[in-house]
């Protein structure tokens, strides 16, 4: 078993990162089960203890990292330079996006073959190099398993094209088509049909994302043995776990049946809904995972709420966590935004951390590679309260219930990119929709591009920003694969390391915190106003111990009442300039955030 030691001693010490207070030892933390020496339990608050639920962990968008040789392109060792920097954030698991070998059409998401390293991040040396550096330092790594669909380049679809006859037809899904062309009406994630008729006979296969994206037939035998193949090849060399992508979407309704009018809408829905979903998960939990103690994260693109338990339910075998997506998509409607309202946020987070059930464990994030900067979606990036609503949601990210994943560049408080014209977009994704909507005249040209401001994935896919130097740092080519965001010049990770009150520091004080902390991790959640429109108040808990969490997401001033259940302890984190202990009459300033020990009375 891979059990972390806990610190505690050092909480003094890392307070001196935090300006605004200076924290006592931790209390909570002494004579816990996150004390070094400390009896460790198995069990905490109920739920079993594991080293992925008490981890944090960091995504890092490889194209966008660290560019080692100068083609502007971010690559592995690029991460291996950036490994300290990782270290001293104080996280734990580093998940990468794809590194296999792809033509890039869906940058890297699109594989050609699964056991070869994509040549613009570097070679297999590399790879095996960057997990020995990673290992060194005590970080774990997991790597994006994307097995919903490979690249039209991959060997196996190069053979499946040739027609019904060839041995690798089945890996792939072909039917003819109807009296009208395609086979069903189902559109593509990126734009346009689902269908693209290819090789001898006539027929279409289908891609639920791009032409270049063709969706393998798991219904196949051959193909599932083939996947664990390659699932084992990486595990035999260390790796900690996989992010799976689109993991629902492997089972398809055999039927294929036309889309529902009202279907339309959730057509995520729809991709997901074969038989077998769960037959294949627990096939490949028993093939690969379970002879081996390592994490994996499924994208559950589509998944409701009810459905959550199917996917990780700790009895069944299937996976630990899932990523779902109703509260960062909040709003959404494709590429379009629209108004939403914090306390609709507030309620999907209680629906899933107010289970009861201690089989299941969420994970908890604001943002990844395929959607805009939690900062301008959740926060509020304008120069007046960039900083403070960059570390209200480090705050939240922190202390909610579930495994926390940050986003590369999050934790300078990086921002979406001023784009100004369709033409600076690299996303297929935007190339697709760009046809299907302003092409067709469906939509102008003006509204389109205000929306993808707001929406496009290229938005968080911009260079990490590691100084003021041209190009951030991030790379000596004078043309990055996607331009740098010009405030780099002022939202750095090397201004910020050197200065006490940035939000990196704030980033790393916090970490430390939940570190030290187990109510953090395991203890129950409470929201304790979940009808404030500008106020978050919640408390994590465990065997009457734990803290109060106090956030005013909103850009004035708020004067707040705790609720009369409240009692606030004494205040261990602020964000703010003035951290008054006024309570149970707060005033709060804009996005400021504090954590207090305490809360319920009783
Ligand atoms: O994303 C799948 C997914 O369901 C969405 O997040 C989708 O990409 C998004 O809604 C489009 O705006 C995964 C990967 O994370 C994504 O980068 C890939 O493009 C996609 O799968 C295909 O592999
Ligand atoms: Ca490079």
């Amino acid at each position: 078993m891979n059990r972390r030691t806990f610190m505690n001693s050092t909480v003094v010490a890392l307070a001196s990162s935090l300006v605004h207070k200076v924290l006592p030892a931790d209390p909570y933390a002494t004579g816990s089960a996150f004390a070094p020496g400390a009896s460790v339990s198995p069990e905490l608050n109920g739920y079993k203890r594991q080293w992925w639920k008490e981890a944090v962990f960091y995504e890092i968008y490889t194209r966008s990292f660290q560019d080692s040789n100068g083609d502007g392109i971010g690559d592995l060792r690029g991460i291996a330079q950036r490994l300290d920097y990782l270290k001293s954030l104080g996280v734990d698991v580093l998940w990468i996006s794809p590194h296999y070998d792809s033509p890039n059409a869906d940058n890297g998401y699109d594989i050609r073959d699964y056991r070869k390293v994509m040549a613009e991040f570097g070679s297999m040396a590399d790879f095996d190099h960057l997990l020995a550096e990673t290992k060194k330092r005590g970080l774990k790594m997991i790597i994006d398993l994307v097995v919903n669909h490979t690249s039209d380049e991959h060997e196996w679809f190069q053979q499946s094209r040739k027609g019904n006859g060839n041995p690798y037809h089945d890996y792939y899904i072909w039917r003819p088509g109807k009296e009208n062309g395609v086979p069903n009406n189902w559109p593509s994630y990126f734009g346009g049909s689902a269908w693209q008729q290819d090789g001898p006979d006539g027929e279409y296969y289908l891609h639920i994302f791009a032409k270049k994206q063709p969706d393998l037939n798991w219904d196949n035998p051959k193909v599932r043995a083939e996947v664990f193949e390659i699932m084992r090849f990486w595990l035999n060399k260390g790796i900690d776990g996989f992010r799976m992508d689109v993991i629902p979407f492997i089972s398809k309704d055999p039927r294929l049946p036309d889309m529902t009018p009202d279907q339309v809408a959730h057509f995520d829905t729809v991709y997901g809904a074969g038989p077998h979903t769960h037959d294949y998960i627990q096939e490949m939990y028993r093939e690969t995972l379970a002879h081996h103690d390592v994490v994996t994260v499924g994208e559950a693109a589509g998944v409701t709420n009810a459905q959550v338990p199917l996917f990780i339910d700790e009895r069944r075998g299937e996976l630990n966590m899932i990523f779902q997506f109703d509260a960062v998509r909040i709003g959404r409607r494709q590429w379009r935004q629209h108004a939403w309202k914090l306390t609709d946020l507030k309620a999907i987070w209680n629906a899933a951390a107010s289970n009861p059930d201690r089989h299941l464990w969420n994970t908890f994030f604001l943002g990844n590679h395929d959607h805009p900067r939690l900062l301008n979606k959740f926060g509020d990036a304008s120069p007046e309260h960039r900083e403070a609503s960059a570390k209200l949601l480090a705050t939240l990210l922190l202390t909610q219930k579930g495994t926390p994943f940050l986003y590369q560049g999050d934790e300078i408080g990086m921002t979406n990119h001023p784009f100004s014209a369709i033409g600076q977009f690299q996303d297929v994704e935007v190339k697709g929709t760009y046809t299907d909507q302003v092409l067709t005249g469906k939509v102008s040209a003006e509204e389109y591009l205000s929306m993808l401001k707001l929406t496009s994935r290229d938005n968080s896919r911009t260079p990490m920003q590691w100084s003021s130097e041209p190009q951030a740092g991030f790379t000596t080519s004078a043309s990055p694969w996607l331009p740098v965001n010009p405030n780099h010049k002022e939202i750095n990770a090397t201004n910020q390391a050197a200065r006490s009150d940035s939000i990196l520091n704030y980033y790393r004080s916090l970490i430390q915190f939940r570190r030290v902390n187990p109510a953090l991790v395991y203890g129950d959640y409470r929201d304790l106003d979940p009808n404030n429109a500008s106020i978050f108040c919640y408390q994590r808990a465990m065997d009457r111990k734990g803290f109060l969490i106090v956030l005013n997401m909103s850009s004035t001033t708020v004067r707040y009442l705790l609720p009369d259940s409240v009692a606030p302890g004494e205040l261990m984190i602020c964000n703010s300039e003035r951290p008054i202990n006024d309570g149970p009459l707060l005033s709060l300033s804009p996005w400021e955030a504090r954590i207090y020990m305490g809360g319920l009375r009783n």
